[in-house]
Formats: structure tokens, sequence, C-alpha cells
């Protein structure tokens, strides 16, 4: 095994799980316009729809179990302490769920963030359009999630990790939304190994050195054991 892997997940591995993609056909996203849903300008316009298509998320992701595919990643970390970093950019928590430490980058659908503070707190099923923080009583209670045009998590320690890493492992995400989808070039510019794991070819296919096509569930405890 490479002495220490940054692995990079989207929402393909937790489609086995029964959670949709966004851009699959069939995907979130041609369900529910990105501009309705999953931007500030959203939120501010109309809070109720957007709690509304979180709170439907929030119950979907309750509702799930982790795939082979989670659990294996979780046993990878797990035997090599220290050795493998999982990034994430799904909000569902099945990483957790399998026994994973994981960096969320688009953030968490079981944690609630106030606009008007910046204090965080577990989210309740539901939450209202004017959810009111528990710190500062504004009813500006969202989800602590990463929209478009807003800054993803842990950008620094992220650049870090990769430029220190020996190889970089991207899994079911299809390589369309930034910064993500830039992994892969600052990985090979680092002189980073890259290896792709994805049901089809993505966009990005053709930066990473290997490719292997197939079912998370599938090819992912394949690559680990
Ligand atoms: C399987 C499978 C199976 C299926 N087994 N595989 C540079 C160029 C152009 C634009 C930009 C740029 N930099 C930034 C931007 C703007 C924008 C962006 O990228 N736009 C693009 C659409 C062009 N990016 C942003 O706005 C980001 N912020 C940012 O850059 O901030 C900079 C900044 C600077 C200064 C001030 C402020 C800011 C934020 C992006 C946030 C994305 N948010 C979402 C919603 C999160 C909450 C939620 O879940 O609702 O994140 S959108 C959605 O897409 C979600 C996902 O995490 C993300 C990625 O999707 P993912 O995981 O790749 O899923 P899919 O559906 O696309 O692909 C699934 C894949 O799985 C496919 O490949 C399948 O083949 C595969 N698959 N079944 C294995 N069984």
């Amino acid at each position: 095994m490479a002495d220490t892997i940054v692995i990079l997940t989207g929402a393909g591995i937790s489609a086995e799980s029964g959670l949709g993609t966004f851009r699959d056909t069939d995907g979130l996203w041609s369900k529910v316009r990105i501009e309705d849903v999953a931007t500030p300008e959203a939120f501010a316009r109309d809070p109720a729809r957007v709690q509304e298509f979180y709170n439907m998320r929030r119950t979907q992701a309750a509702g799930a179990a982790p795939n082979p595919a989670h659990h294996a990643l979780a046993r990878l970390q797990r035997d090599h302490p220290g050795r493998v970093v999982i990034v994430t950019q799904n909000v569902d928590g099945l990483h957790e769920a399998a026994g994973a430490t994981v960096l969320h980058m688009h953030g968490a659908l079981d944690r609630a963030l106030c606009a008007a503070c910046g204090h965080r707190w577990p989210a309740p099923a539901e939450m209202r359009p004017e959810e009111p923080c528990p710190a500062c009583d504004a009813p500006a209670g969202r989800p602590d999630v990463v929209w478009f045009g807003e800054m993803p998590h842990h950008m620094e320690e992220i650049a870090e990790l990769l430029a220190a890493a020996d190889l970089f492992v991207a899994i079911g995400t299809s390589g369309q939304v930034y910064p993500a989808a830039g992994f892969v070039q600052e990985a090979r510019l680092a002189g980073v190994e890259t290896l792709e794991l994805n049901l089809a070819e993505s966009d990005v296919s053709a930066a990473f050195d290997r490719h292997e096509i197939g079912p998370a569930s599938e090819i992912v405890p394949d690559w680990v054991d």
C-alpha cells in the first residue's frame, strides 16, 4: 500500500445505499433546479422551499445505511492509522456510520448553521423556515451545507495533505464541481499518483493515471482488499 493516501468521495459512493446522485440520469438536479435550493440567494428568497428540500434529504439520509464501499474505506483507515485521509463532498454521514473519520468539504445534513452569528448545532429532523439560533436567537438557522458560491471547508488542510500524499483516489464523483474537481490536477502537479474509481468514465477520467470502472460496492472493496 502507498504510504499516505488521500481519498475524495462523491455522491456515487452512496448511490447503492439508496441516496440519489446529483447529475446522473434521474439525479437530484434533474428534479429540482440548483438556483431554487442550493444557493444562498435561494435561501434568502424562499427559506421554506430550501428547508423543505433539506428536510427531505435529511430524512432520506437518516434512513440509509453504509454499503460495502463505505465499510471498506473505514477498514482501510482503521488498518493503517494516520495514513488514510478521507475527504468527502457528501453531506450524508454514511462514512461515519461505517466507522470512518472524514473531512466534510460540503458540510453535513445533521448540522444547522446560524446565518447571523455562525453558531453551529445539531439539526432537528425538520428545520423550520425561521429556525431560531440557540446562541443568538436570530430566526436564521440554515442547513450547514456548502452552496454554490460559498467556500468549501478545510481547503488549506486538504491542499497540504494532497501535496504530501503518495496516492490520490477519487471515488464516485463526476468532476464537475470545483474546487474538488481540481484536486486531481493539484495531485499530479505535486507528483502524486492518481486513481479514479467510478461507475462510468467521468469528465476528468483522462486526468488520472489509472481508472477502474464499476459499482463502488464492488470496486472499492476490491481495491482495498
Ligand atoms: C457511481 C455510482 C456507483 C453513480 N458507484 N460511482 C472553476 C471553474 C468553473 C466554476 C467554478 C470554479 N470554481 C468554482 C466554481 C463555481 C462552482 C462550480 O464548481 N460550478 C460548476 C458547476 C462549474 N463551485 C462553487 O461554487 C464552490 N465554491 C467555491 O468554489 O468557492 C470559491 C469561493 C471563493 C471566494 C469566495 C467564496 C467562494 C461550492 C460548490 C458547492 C457544491 N454544493 C453541492 C451541494 C451541497 C449540499 C447538498 O448536498 O445539497 O455539493 S452541489 C453537489 O455537487 C454537491 C456535491 O457534493 C457536488 C459534487 O457532486 P458529485 O458528488 O460529484 O455527484 P454527481 O452527481 O455530480 O456525480 C456522481 C458520480 O458518481 C458520477 O460520476 C457517477 O458516474 C458516479 N456514480 N453511481 C460508483 N454505484
